[in-house]
């Protein structure tokens, strides 16, 4: 039912602002006026907000679950909540080496076609990246080496960076609906920058050598006039607005203000995680507003759901009221790979009637 309700709010606010219709476009000489794909996410999203709603989102949400892989149709999500989550995330890393399947097994086709069926149904698609190391070939993690202090100096480093950019945009400008009209998407690049646990995080990138690298990205993207793309920005948790915008590729660059949290520790660590929301996503939203960007929290979870009531104690009241456009919570690993890797809850589990309420109850959106 809210689900139709905020359907109906985004197709009042497309209209409003010009939107993508074809009697626009032939009213209208100027191509100016004519909303890009990402312009049309952009309204769709901001108009989310207004409606007081955010899009629930999981990762790989269609790929696999705690007990099952690739079964058409299937979700952890929709089999607990009868609906799958409004936002589904999906993820690079392996794209760059021409590789099949991502770092997880999952094959680029099968992300393009769930990217369609997911466009399809009214959801919305986000795409993050975990590329390997361009210099030590290790994985994101490999934090041995640090490519970004080299890539000015190195031409050889810089060509391999860009050709990776140029396999990831062909990647995002290949989705297309049923129509053979581009899908426009969420794109988080680098994320996590402010951490030291990748390689192009904190710890082996001056925040100048992470700007150009997202400068790098973007200007990849355009020159190849991609047009589908929102684009969003996602550091870690424990931030100043400070040190939050000390790595910021700058406005014209950014759609998504964004911010990664996760919950640690269980119960011992329930007031940590709640202040460390209050403490972080505030400030992001009033910049968004202030920047006429969309705000989200782009990841977050607790690992394995040990408190049973997580979604409708902890996380519910400590996002419910704020202006975002989506929450996002990691995968649900299959269990004979990673037994305790998982965000949402799957049948059978203790945490399942609490996220039905979820479900029920929150302003969060789920599609069918
Ligand atoms: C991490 C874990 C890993 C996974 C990676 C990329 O958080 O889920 O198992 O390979 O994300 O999806």
């Amino acid at each position: 039912m809210k689900h139709h309700t905020l359907m109906a709010a985004v197709a009042l606010a497309l209209t409003a602002c010009g939107g993508h219709s074809g009697k626009a476009v032939a009213d209208d000489a100027s191509a100016d006026s004519v909303a890009t794909p990402a312009q049309t996410l952009i309204a769709r999203l901001d108009s989310t907000v207004k409606s007081g709603h955010y899009y629930y989102g999981h990762h790989d949400d269609t790929a696999y679950g705690h007990t099952w892989k690739y079964v058409e149709g299937n979700s952890d999500v929709r089999a607990v909540t009868g609906q799958y989550p409004g936002l589904m995330s999906w993820d690079l890393g392996l794209i760059e080496v021409d590789s099949a399947r991502n770092l997880d097994g999952v094959p680029f086709s099968f992300i393009a076609a769930e990217i369609a069926k997911q466009h399809a149904r009214g959801g919305i698609n986000a795409i993050s990246w975990h590329p390997i190391n361009p210099v030590s070939r290790g994985n994101s993690w490999d934090t041995s080496t640090s490519p970004l202090h080299a890539v000015a100096s190195d031409a050889a480093l810089s060509d391999t960076l860009d050709a990776w950019i140029s396999r990831a945009a062909t990647f995002i400008s290949s989705l297309k609906d049923a129509d053979g009209n581009p899908i426009p998407v969420i794109f988080r690049p680098w994320h996590e920058n402010s951490g030291t646990w990748f390689w192009w995080g904190a710890g082996n990138a001056t925040p100048e050598e992470y700007i150009a690298l997202w400068k790098r990205t973007r200007s990849g993207f355009d020159a190849a006039g991609i047009d589908n793309v929102v684009w969003a920005y996602s550091p870690d948790k424990d931030l100043t607005r400070e040190q939050y915008f000390s790595t910021y590729p700058g406005d014209e660059y950014v759609d998504i203000l964004g911010t990664d949290i996760y919950h640690f520790d269980g119960e011992n660590g329930v007031d940590q995680y709640v202040a460390r929301i209050k403490s972080q996503l505030p400030f992001v939203i009033d910049e968004a507003a202030k920047r006429g960007k969309i705000a989200a929290f782009t990841e977050t979870g607790l690992e394995g759901l040990e408190i049973s009531d997580w979604y409708t104690r902890v996380l519910l009241p400590a996002i419910d009221d704020l202006p975002i456009a989506y929450v996002c919570v990691w995968r649900n690993a299959i269990e004979s790979e990673k037994p305790n890797h998982f965000y949402a809850p799957y049948p059978g589990h203790p945490a399942e009637a609490d996220f039905k309420k979820f479900h029920d109850t929150s302003k969060a959106v789920f599609v069918d």
